[in-house]
């Protein structure tokens, strides 16, 4: 039986690629899959509805940090797969707190990697951040130029590409680094002002509470479904030729705050102004991702329109708010 390995399992994203690894009729339930996570920001809560479809066997939660090296040997041991998506994410956290932010993302990655090349994994594939591209004078942004990250979180998933490179090169280790734009869906956390947006957004949408748009609100981003990138992880664990390299994980498409706001207040049929604040130190302006080498190399098929993925998502946080408060 193979064995999988999602880190940041317990997250929004890792969640949904653990559900995906068990679905046969995805082409995978051929497995075992191991979620390490040290649940600062995931919870146990999103793999329940992995438990609830009767498979509670094939999925073990080990409650281990990445920075723990030591640790992660033997849970990597003989992996067929490693999706490495545990970090601390977000741009301000990583500027109001570059510690930890620096340790876990990157020298618990380069733990990640050393203990998948040490126990001959077949690949990793690495959650890299759209993030690398920091501000382009074009859009949209293609995997070839130059990246300009523009705060400590932009810089740390960037070296994590590098490191993933250099494991391939040096030491021969299948790696595949997608670099993920602006993910939302189910389960995302809206609780930390560190949240990704459109879950703060659906948060106060249906408290019927004022968002705080930082900025203008005219910047832009790639908003993609979580299923969306969940399936490219799955595609990129399995394609031939992409080895070593780095692709975008986006949707091809780019909306701004405002637009996204006024968009959810007709889907939800109330009208509720924004309040604005200051913009945000190391925010990237415009974010648009060339999809055509994923789409040909990897397969990448984005499902989802803006619309169903945000009409999703808003039932999901409906049902979840009646059900457990979240
Ligand atoms: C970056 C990366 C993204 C992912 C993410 C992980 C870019 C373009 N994207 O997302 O790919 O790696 O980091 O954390 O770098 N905002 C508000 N009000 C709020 C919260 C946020 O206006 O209450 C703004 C924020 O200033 C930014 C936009 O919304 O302009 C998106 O912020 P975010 O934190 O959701 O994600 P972002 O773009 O930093």
């Amino acid at each position: 039986m193979k064995k999988y390995v999602v880190t940041g399992g317990a997250g929004f994203i890792g969640s949904t690629i653990v559900r995906m690894l068990l679905d046969k009729q995805a082409g995978f339930g051929d497995g075992s899959v191991e979620v390490v996570d040290n649940l600062l920001t995931g919870h146990e809560h999103n793999l329940e509805e992995v438990r609830g479809r009767g498979v509670l066997n094939n999925v073990t939660l080990h409650k281990v940090d990445i920075r723990d090296g030591a640790a992660l040997v033997p849970l990597l041991d003989g992996a067929d797969t490693v999706f490495h998506l545990a970090a601390i994410p977000s741009v301000p956290r990583s500027i109001h707190e570059p510690v930890p932010s620096h340790e876990v993302n990157i020298n618990g990655t380069f733990n990640v990697l050393q203990a998948a090349a040490q126990g001959k994994v077949r690949r990793v594939v690495y959650a890299a951040s759209s993030s690398a591209y920091g501000d382009t004078e074009v859009l949209p942004k293609t995997e070839s130029m130059a990246p300009r990250p523009k705060s400590p979180y932009a810089v740390q998933k960037l070296l994590g590409e590098y490191y993933a490179s250099v494991f391939h090169s040096c030491f021969g280790l299948e790696t595949v680094a997608l670099r993920f734009f602006n993910v939302y869906g189910p389960r995302q956390d809206p609780s930390s002002p560190y949240s990704g947006v459109l879950s703060l957004f659906m948060k106060h949408l249906l408290a019927h509470t004022q968002p705080t748009i930082f900025g203008d609100g005219g910047q832009s981003r790639d908003f993609t479904y979580v299923e969306d990138v969940a399936g490219l992880c799955l595609k990129a664990s399995r394609a031939k030729g992409c080895e070593g390299k780095m692709y975008n994980a986006g949707n091809g498409g780019r909306y701004t705050l405002n637009q996204i706001w006024d968009l959810l207040q007709k889907i939800e049929g109330v009208q509720i102004a924004a309040k604005y604040g200051p913009p945000r130190a190391g925010d990237v302006r415009d974010s648009m991702a060339d999809t055509v080498s994923a789409a040909t190399e990897l397969g990448h098929a984005p499902q989802f329109t803006i619309e169903q993925g945000l009409k999703k998502t808003l039932e999901w946080y409906r049902m979840a708010e009646a059900t457990s408060g979240v």
